[in-house]
């Protein structure tokens, strides 16, 4: 049966007073993992864990100290639920309000591998912690004002960087620089509406002590940051996915070779028979100030065979997505049809690329056209100097002045702000609506401002954000 969203919100909320645990770090094998314990109860549970010293070697030796020294590693041996010996770790404790969540933490450094990991977890839980949902570290930092929401999400996009443009973004949205934003954007709106409250007042005094131009300029001049700041969510989406750039050709042109000597590795299949490359292959590579995701696609002719008409379609449709399309082609002749029909398949600029050039003994350089051997290398480098040139011109540079939003859940709030401040705007420019009614139209921008910053009762929100987050964060 479907949990209604009500219920699913407020069982969440109700474990909010558990103590829980998790394995943070990646399962596998690896030097040490860490097991994190958060919650009123973290310090005797995880006690629980931990052999008292001198215990089993005769009964010398003093106990040791429960809690330890706060925020020291302290060396410890591990025991597992039956009080068997299960590694010797280090543990750290960090009691509230002064740790990651705002709650008592204990984390314990331990040898890798799965099995020391789970069944320390296993010994958590049977002395009374709960494994921990997905994020509930960070959402319970969060409900203890020691990160807003936006750094909390800052967090999960900085863990899933895999470029330096996503990770840039992710440590500035970490450091508050979103956030500082939306608090400045937020205090200027409750300086307006304080302005109205003002007028709400006063309302005989026609033209009285507010200034109503000063209202309208603020007023515009909070929209046009909301939208410049709007304006830099497709950034996002580029640091991520990366500059797309396509090759493109007929069957046997040396795209899927180009590639491979491209990106440094064997990538795709070469052959040669013609029509080897089926779906499209794509490769990430970092690059500043945007990663470069290159796609091979199939060789474009006129077949009668169903997959290989399929990946022509995949090629299509990358190529009305490309920022950039390389075509290629192995002589002049054909890589002048390729240039043309490609042009109309595509709005992105387009690089003329005469493959196999060891293999002939024609024009070593061409206008308007790019040599290149993937056997030999010639003229890679010149291609990848064509490639970065190409790019600047049709991608943005990073914004230095105004952090970037990076989710769907930003642009959302943001439009409604800038939506409200709209209707507010228009609405004092014609002098239409009374001030008490416009004001209604501050408050939502702002309340929208709020959700986005997680500062109020926003519930839903917050399960939203921390269900896509990895458990033990
Ligand atoms: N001499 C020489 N041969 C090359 C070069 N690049 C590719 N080839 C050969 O050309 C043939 C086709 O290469 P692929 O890279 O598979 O060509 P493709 O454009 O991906 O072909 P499809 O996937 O069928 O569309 C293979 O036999 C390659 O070894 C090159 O720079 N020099
Ligand atoms: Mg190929």
């Amino acid at each position: 049966m479907r949990r209604s969203k009500v219920e699913a919100r407020s069982e969440r909320a109700d474990l909010r007073g558990d103590t829980i645990a998790a394995v943070a770090t990646a399962p596998g094998i690896g030097a040490l993992a860490v097991v994190r314990v958060s919650g009123p109860q973290a310090f005797p549970i995880a006690r629980r864990a931990v052999r008292a010293h001198g215990a089993g070697d005769g009964g010398q030796g003093s106990e040791t100290t429960w809690p330890p020294v706060a925020r020291r590693a302290t060396s410890v041996t591990l025991i597992d639920a039956e009080g068997a010996p299960l590694d010797s770790a280090l543990v750290t404790v960090f009691p509230g309000p002064y740790s990651a969540t705002g709650e008592d933490v204990v984390e314990f450094s331990v040898h890798g591998g799965a099995y020391i990991a789970t069944t320390l977890l296993t010994t958590l839980v049977r002395a009374g912690a709960r494994p921990a949902l997905p994020g509930e570290f960070t959402e319970r930092a969060v409900r203890n004002g020691k990160l807003d929401l936006l750094q909390a999400e800052g967090i999960a996009d900085l863990i899933e960087a895999r470029s330096a443009a996503t990770h840039r973004a992710a440590l500035r949205q970490l450091g508050g620089a979103l956030s500082r934003q939306l608090e400045t954007l937020r205090s200027a709106l409750l300086d307006l509406e304080a302005l109205l409250a003002y007028d709400i007042d006063f309302p005989m005094e026609d033209d009285g002590p507010i200034d109503r131009s000063r209202i309208l300029a603020s007023a515009t001049q909070l929209e046009t940051t909301i939208a410049q700041l709007i304006g830099t969510f497709p950034q996002a989406a580029l640091g991520r996915d990366g500059a797309m750039v396509v090759l493109a050709g007929p069957p046997n042109a040396g795209k899927s070779s180009l590639l491979n000597a491209l990106v440094g590795e064997a990538r795709a299949i070469v052959s040669e028979i013609p029509g080897t490359t089926r779906d499209a292959i794509e490769v990430l590579v970092d690059a500043q100030p945007w990663p470069i995701r290159y796609v091979d696609t199939a060789g474009l002719r006129v077949s009668e065979e169903p997959l290989e008409r399929l990946g022509i379609e995949v090629s299509h449709r990358r190529l009305a997505e490309a920022h950039l399309v390389l075509a290629c082609a192995e002589d002049e002749a054909s890589l002048g049809r390729t240039v043309a029909e490609l042009a109309t398949r595509t709005t992105a600029p387009i690089v003329a690329v005469w493959t196999k050039r060891d293999q002939d003994d024609g024009p070593i350089d061409a206008p308007g056209v790019v040599r290149v051997s993937a056997q030999t290398g010639v003229g890679l480098d010149a291609l990848q100097t064509v490639i970065r040139a190409a790019l600047a011109m049709v991608t943005p540079e990073p914004t230095e002045s105004l952090p970037t939003v990076t989710r769907a859940r930003h642009v959302a709030s943001l439009a409604v702000a800038r939506g409200e401040i709209g209707a507010f705007r228009e609405a004092w420019e014609a002098a239409a609506l009374p001030a008490p009614v416009a004001a209604t139209h501050l408050r939502a921008a702002v309340h929208a401002l709020d959700e986005l910053l997680g500062g109020i009762d926003v519930e839903e929100i917050l399960t939203r954000v921390f269900r896509t987050f990895c458990v033990g964060k």
